[in-house]
């Protein structure tokens, strides 16, 4: 028998929506507070999957000016429908929804379509008679109820042709959101998520033969939940279903990877990953995800064909073609704070007076952590002129969880530091005086401890200390993302004199 690894996308990708068009899928993520947001991969077997841009590139599209952490980017949906894919989504710092449409998913993507439509996890389905449904949670508004809401919508112009009406509550778990409409032989199937994104998270189905319900609650809910399982995956639910060209139906769903902690208890920290699993349709109709509503780490193909997995491994060298797909911002760039052109073949960072504890746009660039097991290093050129300035590498959750290895100056002397923060507990827990401009800065990550070091061009490696995973994850952080690895630099206070020249960054996924 051949298997397929889970996670298909790992790291912080959370809320997967997916569509077939063809031979070719697509799949987006949910983004909150970075950018570009909402990210766009695509395969051709559904197992290996690679980012081919963002559908929201523009300030115009995405305003993240002073987004708080996990919100911003909230669950995208993707539909593909007469040579156009549209992303809906929510962006929960304007708390507005909205649309954008493009032909091609590489983009770029249209201005956003603003809807009147209340809550989050907004959906499209385009039926066969071209009405076009847009389904979302609501719950927020007075005294309505929690729950799922439909109206139709014109596509042209976002404008809603029906009343918003209330069409499901699901089956009593808390949070019933990320719904989907499809229609399958006949009948209108409606996914949905409940019991929160958290450790009791489920995917429950309905169906009916009118879009609009009543709908009938399927006997076997929910038909995925790892939820009081012994199981490596946890929080299994925000599904999105698809059927391949040969006729069988697959799910993409959002699960987490605790990692073990000294003392017991279990804390996750590179974010809700994106699995992939199969589906199968009991006698009577209802879809049955995975085994019985499990999935595993590896899954067995049946029929799909899996080409070479591309490596995780890269060897970033910067050029002015633009960062790699997999790179981030933290909320819009601010003007001026980075460049890949002042020295080609370097990506330059300007330290502004935000820092990485600050709700703002510091000068950061960054991908995600996808590997309990693997070694990042960055060539750094900087030559700090006033005091405070600084630059490094930061292992990143949120402004209040963070660790670095940096080079700063300090009354007049270049220095390297290991700096971190959990909370209101911060630290400088080491210094070294470095006398020169240049230095490779290193993190080594292992499932619970973060090892940092720097080594000169061409000398070995210093170790400075340690900081523990766990203090990063979500568990003790909060919210909805998971790690980044960043390249950063700041003023501490006052913009810098001097630019961060980064050379090359290097991510090795390590057995
Ligand atoms: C999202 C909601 C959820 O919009 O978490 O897992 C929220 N599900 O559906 C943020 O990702």
């Amino acid at each position: 028998m051949q298997y397929y690894e889970n996670p298909v996308i790992p790291g912080f990708h959370p809320d997967p929506s997916v569509c077939r068009v063809g031979s070719d899928y697509y799949l987006v993520t949910s983004s909150f507070q970075y950018f570009p947001g909402v990210p766009v991969f695509h395969s051709r077997d559904l197992v290996n999957w690679q980012q081919i841009g963002h559908c929201l590139t523009r300030k115009s599209q995405l305003d993240l000016g002073g987004c708080a952490s996990s919100m911003g980017i909230f669950a995208p949906t993707l539909r593909f429908h007469q040579g156009r894919f549209y992303m809906i989504t929510t962006n929960t710092h304007s708390f507005r929804n909205f649309y954008v449409w493009s032909e091609a998913p590489e983009g770029p993507w249209s201005e956003p379509v603003w809807l009147d439509w209340p809550g989050i996890d907004p959906s499209l389905f385009f039926d066969e008679d071209n009405r076009v449904y847009l389904t979302g949670n609501g719950g927020f508004r007075g005294d309505e109820p929690r729950g799922i809401y439909q109206a139709e919508l014109d596509i042209e112009t976002g404008k809603l042709l029906t009343e918003r009406r209330f069409i499901w509550s699901g089956t009593g778990g808390k949070a019933p959101e990320a719904p989907h409409l499809y229609r399958i032989q006949g009948m209108y199937y409606l996914l949905i998520a409940e019991g929160g994104t958290e450790y009791g998270h489920m995917v429950t189905v309905a169906r009916s033969a009118s879009p609009y319900g009543p709908f009938q609650s399927c006997p076997s809910n929910p038909i995925l939940t790892h939820r009081s399982l012994e199981h490596p995956i946890q929080a299994t639910g925000h599904a999105d279903l698809v059927q391949h060209e040969d006729g069988s139906w697959w799910a993409v769903f959002l699960g987490i990877r605790p990692a073990p902690v000294p003392f017991g208890g279990q804390h996750h920290y590179l974010g809700r990953e994106t699995f992939l699993s199969p589906v199968t349709w009991s006698e009577d109709g209802w879809p049955v995800i995975g085994d019985q509503g499990t999935a595993g780490e590896r899954m067995e193909l049946r029929s799909l064909r899996p080409g070479k997995r591309r490596p995780w491994n890269g060897l970033e060298s910067f050029d002015s073609r633009g960062l790699p797909p997999e790179w981030s911002f933290l909320r819009n760039p601010a003007e001026g704070s980075w460049s890949l052109e002042a020295r080609p073949g370097w990506l330059s960072l300007t330290g502004l007076a935000a820092t990485l504890d600050d709700v703002s746009s510091p000068a950061f660039a960054g991908r995600r952590q996808q590997h309990f097991n693997c070694r990042v290093s960055a060539f750094l050129s900087f030559d700090p002129q006033q005091e405070g300035e600084e630059a490094g590498l930061t292992v990143y959750m949120n402004e209040r969880y963070h660790y670095e290895i940096a080079v700063r100056l300090l009354d007049g002397r270049r220095q390297v530091i290991l700096r971190r923060r959990a909370g209101a507990l911060w630290k400088v827990e080491q210094e070294a005086v470095y006398e020169g401009t240049e230095i490779i800065l290193t993190v080594q990550a292992e499932p619970a401890l973060y090892t940092f070091g720097f080594c000169p061009p061409e000398e070995e490696t210093v170790a400075m200390g340690t900081g523990e995973c766990s203090l990063l994850s979500t568990e003790v952080a909060g919210g909805f993302t998971g790690v980044h690895f960043g390249l950063y630099a700041t003023g501490n206070g006052k913009r810098s004199a001097a630019s961060a020249d980064f050379g090359w960054f290097k991510y090795e996924v390590l057995a």
